[in-house]
């Protein structure tokens, strides 16, 4: 596998650019077609890269397309490149057995398992947090959905053997800091998460090799988990024996222990904890606010939603602010940690109209009205409204 290097560091003398309004600006969105396996995203920062799913894309189906799916990374010192045939993820520390698995080994010598999963960025949607916070300014795209393929975690796990005493196993990839004394980017999940069966270590998405911007060869999979613990160009696995004290575990990723992850802007002595389960949430995807609607007549709403850790129990709409909800329909049922499409009519009067969605997942939680608040903006989800014209 080869993908032209240096292509990701230009941007294009005369930049297409979107309408994507946040709070406080900017209101307009660069669109790039430079980056490898990528076709049009939207540029939040070239190195290392971050970019945005153009929220369109998820109109036309559940599944996210590789060429269209975010990306984000920490570190600019990525491959560029990468070896298959000398690749090797390795498993060390508290095992009975070290192991160096060629990806033929993993692809052909463990059962492969498929499972439909939402990856979304802690941050997904910060740019509308309010009063602003520091970090990628996000709209509603550092998501997406994929059908992802690999091996379970725990099959890998099982074959170097854990020794008693083991509680924690950590995480990281072949991308590195740009400074040597910068922390490299690491994750851990306890040794019980490890093993659910779930956590997998994944080869393909949506029936393809992983695109290089994310995480080929392997990547971890955690169903249900805020996308951190993700790790792309999954390269070593290491069993812990006592919790882990890196950085991006310990010190970074953390949200309010409050109900929503909410707090005041300023407030002291808030007991901080990592990010882990995602929250529902739901989006109008074929209509955008400004967008005009026909009077007295049977308008088409649809969109998506996913539960978070759970499945979609309910999505309802609202088209009175939230006073009165109305069911909608449920599409097809990819998996509990899948995109659910949803779909529903209205015929509206002339006038104004605020369109509100809102998911409720099978463990009975709903998204809030109001957005949180937190100082890194994370896990924003608060119900969506889209204001149309009807006449
Ligand atoms: N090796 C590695 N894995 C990583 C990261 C990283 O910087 N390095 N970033 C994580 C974060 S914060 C996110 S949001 C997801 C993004 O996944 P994607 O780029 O495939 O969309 O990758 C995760 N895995
Ligand atoms: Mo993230």
């Amino acid at each position: 596998m080869l993908v032209s290097g240096a292509a990701w560091a230009q941007t294009p003398s005369a930049p297409a650019t979107i309408d994507l309004p946040l709070p406080g600006g900017p209101d307009k969105r660069v669109i790039t077609k430079a980056f490898p396996q990528k076709g049009p995203m939207i540029l939040q920062r070239t190195r290392p890269p971050l970019l945005e799913t153009p929220f369109e894309v998820f109109d036309r189906g559940v599944f996210t397309p590789n060429d269209a799916f975010y990306v984000r990374w920490h570190w600019a010192v990525i491959p560029t490149e990468i070896d298959v045939n000398t690749f090797r993820l390795s498993v060390r520390g508290h095992v009975d057995k070290e192991l160096s698995l060629s990806l033929k080994e993993i692809v052909d010598g463990l059962p492969r398992v498929e499972l439909a999963a939402v990856n979304q960025c802690s941050g997904n949607s910060r740019g509308f947090t309010e009063p602003r916070v520091a970090g990628a300014q996000w709209a509603n795209g550092a998501m997406g959905n994929a059908k992802w393929m690999g091996v379970k975690l725990r099959d890998v796990l099982d074959r170097a053997g854990v020794k008693p005493g083991a509680v924690a196993v950590r995480f990281a990839g072949l991308d590195e800091p740009v400074v040597s004394d910068a922390p490299k980017f690491m994750k851990s999940l306890s040794l019980d998460h490890a093993r659910d069966g779930e956590v997998m270590i994944a080869y393909a998405m949506n029936g393809e090799q992983l695109p290089l911007l994310n995480g080929f060869p392997l990547r971890l999979v955690v169903p249900g988990w805020y996308s951190t613990y993700w790790v792309k160009m999954l390269d070593r696995i290491e069993v812990l024996s006592a919790p882990d004290e890196n950085f991006w575990t310990k010190n970074a990723y953390l949200i309010p222990d409050t109900p929503g992850a909410d707090m005041k802007p300023g407030q002291a002595g808030v007991a901080m904890v990592p990010i882990t389960k995602m929250v529902p949430r739901s989006f109008i995807t074929n209509l955008r606010t400004g967008e005009p609607l026909k009077a007295g007549v049977k308008n088409l709403v649809r969109g998506i939603a996913f539960g978070g850790v759970a499945g979609v129990k309910a999505v309802d709409l609202s088209i009175d602010g939230g006073v009165t909800w109305l069911p909608t329909v449920l599409g097809r049922d990819e998996g509990k940690y899948s995109f659910r499409q949803w779909q529903a009519e209205v015929t509206p009067t002339v006038g104004d109209l605020a369109l509100m969605v809102r998911c409720t997942n099978d463990d009975g939680l709903a998204q809030p009205m109001a957005n949180n608040w937190n100082p890194s903006g994370f896990m924003h989800n608060g119900i969506e409204t889209v204001r149309v014209k009807v006449a």
